[in-house]
């Protein structure tokens, strides 16, 4: 096995439980012949084939163990995605209903049914109801038209813009089936960074036809677009957003995008933030910009996602205060189909970060989470890093906004402010490598952002158990030391990289590798030396009231929680204060001894995962077991990296001695910065 199946595997169940199953799942009623069911009878079938035997088709009613698929339910709690599972008698039949609103339903409740079976649950008794919490569960691919991927680390980008439309790759139905198998129902299909070519039309008969093939999985096709598009391939001179020639070209190209995509989703954006262009640099605003574009696509019924990572030319003193500052004062006056979508925490996608502070603060604008499923920060595919923690923790962050219990969750799926358009994206970690995804743990990312996006209140543990056991096997001599793994994982991350809350330490563009000492470069928030402001007197950003005060952007009484060292947790501890070299921390180290024993810490866990899994070959078959292997190999070596390195250069500034027990770095300071990586993955095409 090379992991091309994902956690869709079916592979026979034991003997001892098989008869049993199958006894329930002998046959199949005949279905309406809609593409959509075609493809959830298809993938019942497969399933159950591969699982228990090659199910029979019988009418229900006519036999024990046929199972129904009914997608003409008028079942209110059901909505338009959801589905209900029953067993249920039909002419004294033992009979099992998969039932639901609309045939996407009825296909994501057959992939529920076949996963009871994969993860060895009874399906004797079923009476299961689920629908999604969130209404867009999407996918932001940053790939490039050249099928670069930014920031990708699984080969190149499925879309191959070449062969398209004349040949579709199989390739991407099986990405269909993985998608909704746990319910994502949107692509973004090109990198924010976006050019202008993909929206002309020879991009958009291939995009139509990736639309096409994507379609009966209930997935919609959006593009991210490139704000001066107008001027790139309409002929025009701006692209001001109040200039009416601007507004008549997207206008224009959106009619064009709905007539070969009648289902289109809408687009991305990302104006003004990292070099691109916006509707700032005619004097407009956010608003100017999201309104203009979301009254082109919204008479088709699509929606506008603006980014709200944004930072401005002018360098700020504290880069975590730009996206609040800028979208905050908007709130109320954005289209009700324009959504601002937010990364998880305020700088990007690093190890730990909290939750960003306009999460709460925009109650009357449509919000959505953006977190990065590709490991851009968190040692590329082959760290063994499970983000299912680190996503749960941003979700459960109480952001207090309207009282207690106001969780970043409750923000995302509409609860909290009663919004209906609610949006959860993952920038994908997907690639033409044959495991999809860079390594075989790293689909597991994929998994739990989607099971999330489904549910935003869900446990990252249970599913990362239901992974372990769709992807490896239900034996308990290997769920259980797998899934142990993995919920530590992230934290040993945050421990051998950013320990204590300092963050942005890797090395400069590429993003691999430690570099602390990373300096100058046409923008200091683009440094390390930046964020971690170590010096004789200590180490740590000051966002207090005595600093940037960014923490007075949360409710007050995080925000004061933050800014308390008797309250914010260690975890966070130098993302919001400067500490001397000397301060106490909670265990009784002083701040530079329990530094040094975190960056240790960490390696240490990389260590017992090695060893654990070393303890697991039996149970895992050969090549899996050894790719993931050589992985850890790699993580240990580059966790130690991690570690010796930025002691090394923290230690320039502590000028204190290593607490007793820990080695000092293998290397001197000037070789770690002397490295270079010229083979490292995932920059920009
Ligand atoms: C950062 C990446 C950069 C992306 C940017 C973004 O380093 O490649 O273009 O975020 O989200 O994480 O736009």
């Amino acid at each position: 096995e090379d992991g091309y199946d994902l956690w869709l595997r079916y592979k026979p169940v034991e003997a001892s439980v098989r008869a049993a199953y199958a006894a329930r799942a002998a046959a199949i009623a005949p279905t309406r012949d809609t593409p959509t069911m075609k493809v959830a009878r298809a993938e019942l079938e497969r399933g159950l084939t591969g699982l228990v035997g090659k199910p029979a088709s019988a009418a229900a009613g006519s036999r024990d163990g046929v199972i129904l698929l009914k997608a003409d339910s008028a079942d209110t709690a059901l909505g338009d995605e959801g589905y209900r599972i029953r067993t249920l008698t039909v002419n004294g039949r033992t009979t099992t209903v998969i039932a639901a609103n609309r045939d996407v339903g009825v296909l994501y409740g057959v992939f529920r049914y076949l996963s009871l079976i994969q993860t060895r649950q009874s399906v004797d008794k079923l009476d299961i109801a689920s629908a999604p919490k969130v209404k867009l569960r999407m996918l932001n691919h940053w790939d490039n038209l050249n099928r670069t991927v930014e920031r990708g680390y699984a080969g190149q980008s499925i879309f191959d813009w070449w062969r398209l439309p004349g040949h579709v790759d199989p390739r991407l139905v099986d990405y269909a089936r993985a998608n909704a198998s746990i319910g994502i129902n949107g692509a973004v299909l090109n990198n924010v960074n976006a050019k202008a070519d993909s929206l002309t039309a020879p991009y958009i008969a291939k995009a139509a036809a990736v639309a096409d093939t994507l379609r009966p999985y209930g997935i919609k096709v959006y593009l991210s677009a490139r704000w001066s598009a107008p001027i790139e391939i309409g002929g025009l001179k701006s692209a001001d957003p109040l200039d009416p020639a601007v507004a008549a070209f997207w206008k224009a190209k959106a009619d064009e995008l709905y007539k070969a995509i009648p289902d289109f989703g809408g687009f991305l954006v990302k104006a003004n933030s990292e070099g691109q262009p916006g509707p700032q640099d005619y004097g407009r605003t956010h608003v100017d910009g999201a309104n203009m574009l979301a009254d082109a696509v919204g008479p088709h019924g699509g929606v506008v996602i603006w980014r709200a990572f944004v930072y401005s030319h002018q360098q700020p003193d504290d880069r975590a205060k730009q996206g609040y500052s800028e979208f905050k004062p908007f709130d109320g006056q954005f289209r009700d189909n324009v959504v601002i979508q937010v990364k998880n925490g305020a700088i990007d996608f690093q190890p730990r970060e909290p939750f960003h502070p306009l999460f709460g603060a925009m109650p009357k604008s449509n919000l959505g989470m953006e977190f990065q499923i590709t490991k851009e920060y968190l040692g590329f595919s082959t760290h063994l890093v499970y983000l299912g923690p680190l996503y749960e923790e941003t979700l459960k962050s109480d952001t207090m906004a309207e009282g207690k219990g106001s969780t970043v969750a409750k923000v995302v799926d509409g609860q909290l402010d009663g919004r209906k358009l609610t949006v959860m994206a993952g920038v994908a970690n997907i690639g033409s490598d044959r495991n999809w995804s860079g390594s075989q743990f790293d689909q597991a990312n994929w998994y739990v952002f989607g099971r999330l996006a489904w549910d935003p209140e869900a446990s990252s543990r249970a599913i990362a158990e239901d992974w372990t056991r769709m992807t490896f096997g239900n034996d308990p001599r290997l769920v259980k030391p797998v899934v142990a793994m993995m919920m530590g994982s992230r934290e040993a991350a945050v421990d051998y990289m950013t320990p204590l809350g300092l963050h942005h330490q890797m090395g400069r563009d590429g993003h691999y590798g430690p570099g602390p000492w990373v300096s100058g470069g046409p923008r200091a928030d683009w440094t390390s030396v930046y964020y971690a402001k170590a010096g004789p007197d200590g180490v740590g950003f000051d966002r207090t009231p005595t600093g940037s005060n960014a923490t007075a952007q949360y409710a007050p009484a995080v925000g004061a929680c933050f800014a308390d060292l008797k309250c914010v947790d260690e975890k966070n501890l130098l993302w919001f204060h400067h500490l001397p070299w000397d301060y106490r921390l909670k265990s009784g180290d002083t701040l530079w001894d329990g530094m040094v024993r975190r960056y240790s810490a960490g390696v240490a866990y990389v260590d017992g995962m090695n060893r654990t899994w070393a303890t697991l070959a039996p149970y895992v078959d050969a090549r899996r077991h050894a790719e993931v292997a050589d992985y850890l190999k790699i993580q240990r070596d580059e966790a130690q990296w991690w570690r010796d390195a930025s002691i090394a250069w923290f230690q320039t500034f502590s000028k204190r001695p290593l607490p007793p027990g820990e080695k000092p770095p293998a290397k001197s300071l000037e070789y770690y910065e002397s490295l270079v990586f010229p083979f490292a993955p995932g920059q920009g095409g």
